[in-house]
C-alpha cells in the first residue's frame, strides 16, 4: 500500500471559520494533514493571546474531518516542527506573503528545500479572520469575569505584559486600539493602569488618598464600558483591612484584573516624592493579613493581588525588601512589585537576582518612572513579567493642553493653535458610532 504523503498546516484557530476549513480541505487533498497548533505562548509572541486556551482549541481542531493529527507548535516559526516531521507539503493561505508573517514564510520555504518539500498557498478567504470576529465579539460582549481572568493568562503566556496608565475613557481607547509593527511583530499595550497619581491629578487633587475609591471606580467604569483589555488598579495601601472586602467586590464587579497594594501606613504620599516624612512601612505581618483577607474574599482566583514593596522608597535595604517579599508571597500575593525611585534599575535588579532564586518567587512587576531608560528586554532577563508605564499619558497631555491655552491667549485668536492640534474631523472620527 502506498504511504500517504504528509501535509503540515500551522494554525492558531481561536475562532474557527470557513477560511480555516478551506485551507484544511485543500491540505487534505495532498495527503494526511498534521496541524501544528500554535500554543498560547507562540500566539502571544506576535499578537494578542487567543480567547480560547490551547486545550480547548485542540479539541476543536482534532475533530475536524480533514485533520489526522494535532501537535503543538511552540514558536511562531515552523522550522523546528518541520525538521521533525519533514512533510511533503506545507499549506498556508497566500495572505502571509505580506505583513508580519513574511519572514515566517521565507523560513518555511528554506526548510522545505532541504527535502524537496513544497509550499501550497491557496487564495486567502477574504473578509474573514479570527481577529476580525474576535474584535467584533469583544466589542459587543466582554463579560467582567472574562476580563478579570485575562491578566493572569497574559502573564502566563507572554514574556512581558505591558500596562500603560489610563485616566479616562479616551486614554483607555488609545491603549485599546494602538498597534505598532516592529520587526515582524504587532506590538500593543496589554492593559491599563488605574493610577492613584493620575486619577487624583485629573480631579485637581493631591495623590494622598483624598479621592475616594468609590469616586475612582465610578470614573473607571466609564472606561470599562468602552474597552476590553485588563485593568490593574492602584489601591494605595488598600485602606482599612475591614473595608477591603467591599473594595474587592466593587473591583471584581467592574471587571478589574488586579489590585496593587503598597505596604505603607500613615498619611499617603506619592512614592516619587523626595520627602517621605509622615509615612512609614507597615509591619510585614499586618500587611500580610491584608493580603490574606483579599485571598479569602475575592470571588475569582484569577483576580490577582500584587503586593508592592516600598522598602527602597523609604531608604531601607535589600534584606528588608527580600524578607517582606517572602512574607507577602507566603500570604498569597500573586505577584510582587518592587518599587524604586533611583535613576537606574540596579536596585530592582539586585532584588530580582535574589528573589528569583527564592522558593517563594512570584512574578515581578516594575514601574520604570525614574529609571525610564531601562529596556523591556532587560526587565525580562531579570524575571520581570509585568511593566507598568505609570503616568506618561497624563504627562503628555498636560503640557500639550497648557501650550494650546497659552497660544490662544497670546494671539487673541485660535488660528495659531490650530497648527499644533488635530482637526475637529479627526476628533469626531476617533470615536466609533456604529
Ligand atoms: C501611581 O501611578 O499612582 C503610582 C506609581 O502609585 S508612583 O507614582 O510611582 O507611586
Ligand atoms: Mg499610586
Amino acid at each position: 500500500m502506498k504511504l500517504k504523503k504528509k501535509v503540515y498546516v500551522g494554525l492558531s484557530v481561536d475562532m474557527i471559520h470557513e477560511g480555516h476549513i478551506n485551507i484544511l480541505r485543500t491540505a487534505s487533498r495532498y495527503g494526511e494533514v498534521i496541524v501544528g497548533l500554535l500554543t498560547d505562548e507562540a500566539i502571544a509572541s506576535y499578537k494578542s493571546i487567543p480567547y480560547l486556551d490551547y486545550k480547548r482549541r485542540k479539541i476543536i481542531v482534532q475533530n475536524i474531518k480533514y485533520v489526522k493529527k494535532v501537535i503543538p507548535q511552540h514558536t511562531l516559526s515552523y522550522v523546528s516542527n518541520l525538521n521533525l516531521i519533514k512533510p511533503h507539503y506545507v499549506v498556508h493561505g497566500d495572505d502571509w506573503k505580506k505583513g508580519v508573517q513574511k519572514k515566517t514564510r521565507q523560513d518555511v520555504i528554506k526548510a522545505l528545500k532541504k527535502w524537496s518539500g513544497k509550499l501550497i498557498e491557496p487564495k486567502y478567504t477574504k473578509n474573514i479572520s479570527s481577529s476580525l470576529i474576535k474584535n467584533r465579539i469583544l466589542e459587543i460582549a466582554i463579560s467582567p469575569q472574562n476580563r478579570v481572568s485575562r491578566l493572569k493568562r497574559l502573564i502566563s503566556s507572554k514574556n512581558i505584559v505591558r500596562i500603560l496608565e489610563s485616566h479616562n475613557s479616551l486614554t483607555g481607547l488609545i491603549i485599546e486600539n494602538l498597534k505598532v509593527e516592529k520587526k515582524n511583530k504587532n506590538l500593543e499595550f496589554d492593559g491599563m493602569w488605574s493610577s492613584s497619581l493620575t486619577d487624583s491629578a485629573t480631579k485637581g487633587l493631591p495623590d494622598n488618598s483624598s479621592l475616594s475609591f468609590s469616586a475612582r471606580i465610578s470614573s473607571l467604569n466609564d472606561m470599562m464600558d468602552v474597552t476590553t483589555k485588563p485593568v490593574v488598579f492602584d489601591a494605595d495601601n488598600g485602606g482599612q483591612i475591614e473595608h477591603l472586602p467591599y473594595l474587592i467586590r466593587s473591583l471584581e464587579r467592574s471587571g478589574v484584573s488586579a489590585i496593587i497594594m503598597e505596604d505603607k501606613i500613615g498619611l499617603k504620599k506619592n512614592s516619587l516624592f523626595k520627602n517621605q516624612t509622615g509615612t512609614k512601612q507597615d509591619k510585614p505581618n499586618l500587611f500580610a493579613n491584608k493580603i490574606k483577607k483579599i485571598c479569602k474574599t475575592r470571588q475569582s482566583n484569577d483576580f490577582m493581588i500584587i503586593a508592592r514593596i516600598e522598602s527602597f522608597i523609604l531608604g531601607k535595604g535589600l534584606q528588608d525588601a527580600l524578607k517582606r517579599a517572602e512574607i507577602y508571597s507566603k500570604a498569597g500575593a500573586d505577584a510582587i512589585l518592587i518599587h524604586s525611585k533611583e535613576k537606574t534599575p540596579s536596585q530592582i535588579f539586585s532584588f530580582a537576582k535574589k528573589f528569583t532564586k527564592s522558593k517563594y518567587y512570584k512574578p515581578l512587576v516594575s514601574v520604570p518612572s525614574t529609571y525610564s531608560k531601562v529596556y523591556e528586554k532587560d526587565l525580562i532577563k531579570h524575571g520581570f513579567k509585568l511593566v507598568i508605564y505609570a503616568n506618561q499619558l497624563l504627562r503628555a497631555a498636560y503640557p500639550a493642553m497648557q501650550n494650546t491655552a497659552r497660544t490662544i491667549l497670546k494671539n487673541s485668536r485660535a488660528l495659531e493653535a490650530d497648527k499644533k492640534i488635530i482637526p475637529i474631523k479627526e476628533i469626531i472620527s476617533l470615536i466609533k458610532n456604529d
